[in-house]
């Protein structure tokens, strides 16, 4: 088998992964990924004990034990590009021989959520509720560069560039699911059933002007109003497409949960995210450590 290049996989003299700065035995096979390092310690804020604490650039990383039962807790900056860097790194970890620069024979699945925050494009899906996302759609490019036509959704993809006015420079829609049965461990009465859109950016990519007008000015509208199979998009972010599709194409099982923290559809915003996020971490872990 060939052995894979130092360029390819870059490690560090301590012998981690080039980016994340871990070693295989430093992370669980559970792995809840969040955008934003802080919110790292207010996750383990609840553990029972912090094995170790690694931080490089944006990524800051946690490995402890939750009511017995063990988790890495990770954050990806912000970002679909992030999520390629931190995806390929974290499958690496548990599937390639960092001594002999080999593909292991024997495949580990990691199961891994996103905890984040997000904004609601539906009226009905408020400030503060939870969103689990079932399907997601990526305006980005990440899932593009890799063979990926078996892990899409055409239908959703077709329906999706019939209905919006896309700019033919932009990339095209790629619909992508979570891991329904890892995903369903999150279900419950109170929590939102998700489609999820990410893309590259935070304002015009997700409709939102402040000084510099969009090329498409009916676009949170055009996203808003699409339904096909029963299914509308319910909130807009920026990594879950990106986590859904390339856990798919590696073998792992992916769920995505997002604060509700704004509504574009009525212009609100939480009066107390700080609160809204917490409820979801508190949400998450007990759901890990019940499953
Ligand atoms: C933008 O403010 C960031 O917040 C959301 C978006 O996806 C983007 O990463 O998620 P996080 O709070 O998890 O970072």
């Amino acid at each position: 088998m060939n052995h894979l290049a130092a360029s390819e996989l870059i490690l560090n003299k301590d012998g981690s992964i080039y980016h994340l700065a871990l070693r295989p035995e430093q992370i669980a096979d559970t792995i809840i990924v969040v955008g934003d390092p802080d919110r790292v310690d207010k996750l383990t804020q609840y553990f029972d004990n912090v094995e170790h604490v690694v931080k490089k650039r944006e990524f800051h990383t946690q490995t402890g034990t939750y009511k017995g039962k063990r988790l890495t807790v990770l954050s990806t900056g912000i970002g679909t590009d992030n999520i390629d860097i931190v995806l390929n790194e974290l499958d690496a970890l548990v599937n390639i021989d960092f001594e002999t620069r080999q593909i292991k024979e024997k495949k580990t699945s990691l199961n891994i959520v996103r905890v984040g925050t997000s904004g609601s494009i539906q009226k009905d899906i408020p400030v503060d509720a939870i969103v689990s996302s079932k399907l997601a759609v990526g305006f980005d490019t990440v899932l593009h560069f890799y063979q990926s036509d078996d892990v899409q959704l055409h239908d959703f993809n077709k329906a999706l560039e019939e209905h919006l006015d896309l700019n033919p420079a932009n990339s095209k829609p790629y619909v992508v699911e979570s891991d329904q049965e890892f995903a369903s461990i999150f279900n419950s009465p109170e929590v939102f059933e998700g489609f999820t859109g990410s893309n590259v950016g935070f304002y015009a990519p997700q409709g939102r002007v402040l000084r510099l007008p969009l090329r498409d000015q009916n676009m949170k509208e055009r996203l808003s109003s699409f339904e096909f199979k029963g299914k509308r998009i319910t909130n807009l972010e920026m990594e879950t497409s990106a986590i859904f599709g390339l856990s798919k194409l590696l073998g792992h099982k992916a769920a995505s949960l997002n604060a509700i923290i704004a509504n574009r559809a009525t212009g609100n915003f939480s009066k107390d995210a700080a609160k809204a996020i917490d409820n979801l971490i508190r949400y998450t872990l007990d759901k890990l450590a019940a499953s």
